[in-house]
């Protein structure tokens, strides 16, 4: 098996992985950069490029231009559903199958957790696959996508729009409820390629640390969370998340 480029786990790390009862994940748009879908902060490819995905990702841009936001979306579901999930999605869902108890918590809404075989899953942000309507609600499964428009509800003609949360909108009650209660109670949170800027999901790392937890950012770049964690395992996830799994079969105890 090719040699990880990344430094080996500290032994400390390793041993309290193996010893936890309770492992929580919270993952950001960076653990999808491996897998070619750029990260909410590098400026956008194409025809994107001039729109901060801020703005967009906004109920006022969609009520002021609907189909711009509409086409940016299916634009990002084509590449979510081109996409493969990569070795760091991967050992994540391996994590999930070795450690006593296991809960993944993404903000991404790209659905590559689920591909790479993670069950134990809170969609902070909603998926990029499903589309619901803008009025009702309701998870809609077929629409016809005409051309120059954008989408509309068969039962009740309001515009379709898709199933993630934006920017002022509140978070899925139960999934942030799931969220705050595994920061309160996991003993060890990996915080995986995420900004941690955008809140409340931000705020997690912060708790779990208060609930006297064991805090591991994985990030190739500090972050404006680096500077409360406990260990912060500077490299890509795709290297160093492999490398953590490596370390729990090398010695942890705690693996099934
Ligand atoms: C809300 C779905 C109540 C859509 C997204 C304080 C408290 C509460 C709210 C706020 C607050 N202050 C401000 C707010 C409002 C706002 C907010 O946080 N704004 C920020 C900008 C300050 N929050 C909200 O609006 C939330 N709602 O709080 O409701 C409310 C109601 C009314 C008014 C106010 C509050 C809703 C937030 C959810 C928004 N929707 N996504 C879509 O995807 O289109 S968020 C979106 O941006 C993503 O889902 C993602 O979560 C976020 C981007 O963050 P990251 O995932 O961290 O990605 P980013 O690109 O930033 O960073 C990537 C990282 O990866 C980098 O660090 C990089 O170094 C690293 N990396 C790169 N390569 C790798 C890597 N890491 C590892 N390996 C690699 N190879």
């Amino acid at each position: 098996m090719a040699q990880n480029a990344f430094a080996p786990v500290p032994r400390a790390l390793a041993d309290a992985l193996g010893a936890a009862r309770y492992v929580a994940a919270l993952t950001g748009a960076g653990i999808s950069a491996e897998s070619g879908l750029a990260t909410f902060r590098e400026a956008q490819t194409g025809l994107w490029a001039r729109f901060d995905p801020r703005e967009l990702a906004t109920p006022s841009a969609f009520a002021k231009n609907p189909k711009l936001v509409w086409e940016w979306y299916a634009w990002r579901r084509e590449q979510a559903a081109a996409a493969e999930p990569n070795a760091g999605h991967r050992a994540l869902a391996e994590l999930e199958r070795r450690l006593p108890r296991f809960l993944l918590i993404t903000q991404n809404v790209d659905g590559l957790h689920q591909r790479a075989g993670s069950r134990n899953l809170v969609e902070l942000h909603g998926n990029i696959g499903r589309v619901k309507c803008s009025r009702e609600g309701t998870i809609v499964e077929r629409w016809d996508a005409p051309r120059d428009s954008v989408p509309r509800c068969a039962s009740c003609g309001a515009l379709l729009r898709p199933d993630v949360v934006w920017f002022e909108e509140t978070l899925p009650a139960d999934a942030l409820a799931q969220a705050e209660a595994a920061a309160r109670e996991c003993d060890m949170l990996l915080v995986i390629g995420t900004s941690a800027e955008v809140y409340p999901a931000a705020a997690l790392p912060a708790s779990a640390r208060a609930s006297g937890a064991t805090v591991v950012e994985i990030n190739p770049h500090a972050t404006p969370l680096s500077a409360r964690v406990d260990y912060a395992l500077r490299g890509p996830s795709g290297a160093v998340l492999p490398a953590l799994l490596a370390s729990l079969e090398a010695g942890g105890s705690g693996a099934k």
